[in-house]
């Protein structure tokens, strides 16, 4: 860690603790992002504590998930965003301007900063060498209020860029490797820093793209230097002033290392369900695909875009086959029809789609039953595209434009000379759609629709945990599982007694219904369970429901803290003894409170099958007061209050 640009960059922001990899520390945050699907229960959190103005440098609340507006909830939902950052102090990024973390990265990071998002892909910020990290919503709403965010410091994986990607091979096709190389869970508990000759070779949106994927290794943040290269980009942003250079030290000591020849990669492609599924193209080439989506936080910037432009300029989408194209931003957009480039997209038939996430989480755009959809997205977790049956792959934009003329899955390589696209000199700067705070606060009402409802109160925690395991799961569950979003159930996220309907509907339609009759109970998980989405819903209606505990094999980092937050017990438990329990069995969990404050271990007692085995809940202090107020909510306001004293 010592000398590293995390390193760094976690020192200028330390507040508690010392910075030892798995150590909890706490550090200040610069500034923060929030969506619309996380930032409506972020803001009423916020709400809750009772400040009048954010304590950032910088707040900026997009739009960009729910913009459908099937119904009167997103549209409801888009103006208390809006009045809520009048009054507080934030920026508002309206509905049309883009994907929250390509915006962010051309209008409003800042090298060596920090960023707290209530997005999982926050870290894409790493582009620009700032710590970006994704949290749930009432963490974000906690760093708005000027509290400090607690994590587990990360070790440093060193990964060394050698070389020059080929002709073809995109940014994407990096991170893909990596996700073979290392899986899912291959970046748990760490921060990866990119370095090496290599990685001045990459543009800022191009290394944006493969920090913005870190998250599905499983990565806390990912960073890169700061460098000219990226104050060439911020300076094409009208924003060099914001530009100051940071690299690691000489001696930098890197707690793992990895070497990549970016010269020796390939176009690669994920397949159905998990994005660490990956192949090379070349493996799967010829197979049929029905549609082809283009887009997203990863794959959106200016040059991905020109370049399936490029592809498709004389050609046409194949038959039968739907490609969709989403911009990352109206800066992208515009410059996309003011080129032409735009043109050339409509002409081929592509169907364009505003800037925003759009298919990427579900939102339209659902493939047909049992089809093979192709996208240049982050996640291919079964059921994120709104279609069960469907199998969803994941490429680079060009490997997804050359499919979609060719209706099979292409090596773009075939198609012999690439396109060049050079990133301009200037970008076109337009911040009209950016809504700056109110100057007199008093003359803001913000406005609530029916469909917003208050946070609910969080139920004490008890002392002694009893209940039935209503769920056993297996590995690598998502919160896509856990809590889906989608058209039907995104516009409920503002309304937990609904949302929570909904719980683990992909893998048990009949969840909520039994959680209900029991009256809660407990979940039993495999690895890495609450992989994906930072989405604190994941955790906020299972506790609504009444669950009390999650045992499970190991937990992926958001999620773990989003379940201590709402009060729901995460309990670790080795492998053989998750064989040995049943979903139906009836489990017993005491001295909780002893056990919590005093850091030790569990006994969890199998009441059906008669055996006890030990779990850990490895809780920090300030974990276990937060679990022993009632959740981080109560407890922040006690802070707050003792800060007023
Ligand atoms: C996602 O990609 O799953 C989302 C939608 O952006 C989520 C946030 C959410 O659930 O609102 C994320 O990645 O954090
Ligand atoms: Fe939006 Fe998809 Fe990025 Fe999530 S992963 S922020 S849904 S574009």
């Amino acid at each position: 860690m010592r000398g590293t640009i995390i390193g760094q960059i976690l020192t200028d922001h330390l507040i508690e603790g010392q910075i030892d990899p798995g150590q909890e520390i706490a550090i200040s945050i610069d500034q923060t992002l929030t969506q619309d699907a996380t930032g409506t229960m972020a803001y009423l959190q916020f709400e809750a504590l009772g400040l009048e103005r954010v304590r950032t440098e910088r707040s900026v609340s997009y739009v960009d998930h729910n913009t459908l507006q099937t119904g009167f909830e997103n549209a409801d939902d888009h103006r208390f965003l809006q009045t809520v950052a009048a009054k507080r102090g934030i920026y508002f990024s309206r509905p049309g301007n883009g994907i929250c973390h390509q915006v962010h990265l051309e209008r409003f990071g800042i090298p060596g900063k920090t960023l707290l998002g209530s997005d999982s892909h926050t870290p894409t910020a790493g582009g620009l060498g700032m710590v970006g990290i994704g949290a749930g919503g009432l963490d974000v709403a906690l760093a708005m209020a000027g509290m400090p965010f607690y994590l587990r410091a990360p070790a440093v994986l060193g990964i060394t860029f050698l070389g020059e990607l080929p002709a073809w091979v995109a940014a994407y096709d990096v991170i893909l490797y990596l996700l073979q190389q290392l899986s899912v869970s291959g970046g748990v508990g760490k921060a990866i820093e990119y370095r090496g000759p290599g990685v001045s070779r990459l543009n800022v949106p191009q290394r944006a793209t493969i920090a913005n994927m870190g998250t599905e290794l499983g990565a806390t943040t990912s960073v890169f230097p700061s460098d000219e290269v990226t104050r060439e980009f911020l300076r094409a942003q009208g924003r060099e002033e914001d530009w100051r250079p940071i690299a690691a030290d000489a001696g930098a000591e890197y707690e793992e290392e990895m070497i990549v020849e970016l010269s020796m990669l390939e176009p690669m492609v994920a397949a159905p369900h998990s994005p660490d599924n990956v192949v090379a193209v070349g493996e799967l080439a010829g197979m049929p695909i029905d549609q082809v989506c283009i887009g997203s936080c990863t794959n959106s910037s200016y040059q991905e875009m020109m370049t399936v432009a490029q592809i498709l300029r004389g050609q046409r989408v194949a038959e039968g086959l739907s490609l969709t194209i989403s911009p990352g931003s109206r800066q992208v957009l515009e410059m996309l029809a003011r080129s032409g480039a735009l043109a050339d997209m409509i002409a081929a038939g592509a169907r364009i789609l505003e800037a925003a996430c759009g298919p990427c989480i579900g939102m339209g755009q659902s493939p047909p039953s049992n089809s093979v959809t192709l996208r240049s997205f982050n996640r291919n977790f079964r059921g994120r595209s709104g279609t069960l049956s469907a199998g969803i792959y994941l490429a680079s934009p060009a490997v997804c434009a050359a499919s979609a003329v060719a209706g099979e899955l292409v090596d773009p390589r075939e198609l012999g000379e690439p396109p060049s696209v050079q990133l301009p000199k200037r970008f076109l700067v337009d911040d009209s759609m950016i809504v700056q705070p109110a100057e007199d606060a008093r003359s803001v009402n913000i406005q609530y629709g029916p469909n917003i409802k208050p946070v609910p109160e969080q139920r004490p925690l008890a002392d002694v945990i009893e209940g039935e395991i209503l769920l056993k799961v297996g590995d690598d569950i998502s919160t896509d599982e856990i809590m889906p979003a989608g058209a039907k159930i995104l516009p409920l996220r503002s309304n937990i007694p609904t949302i929570s309907e909904h719980v683990f509907e992909p893998i048990d339609q009949d969840f909520a219904a039994r959680a209900q009759a029991q009256g809660g109970g407990i979940i039993l998980g495999g690895r890495n369970y609450g992989q994906g989405s930072s989405r604190e819903h994941a955790a906020l209606a299972p506790a609504y429901l009444g669950i009390q505990a999650v045992l499970a094999v190991s937990f992926a980092r958001i999620h773990r803290a989003n379940l201590i937050n709402f009060g729901i017990v995460p309990i670790e438990i080795p492998s053989q003894d998750y064989e040995r329990c049943q979903q139906g069995d009836e489990l017993r969990i005491k001295d909780i409170y002893a056990t919590v404050q005093n850091g030790d271990r569990l006994i969890v007692e199998n009441v059906t099958k008669g055996f006890s085995f030990t779990g850990d809940c490895q809780l920090s202090a300030r974990q276990a007061q937060v679990l022993l107020s009632g959740g981080a909510l109560n407890w922040a306001k006690q802070r707050l209050k003792g800060e007023e004293r």
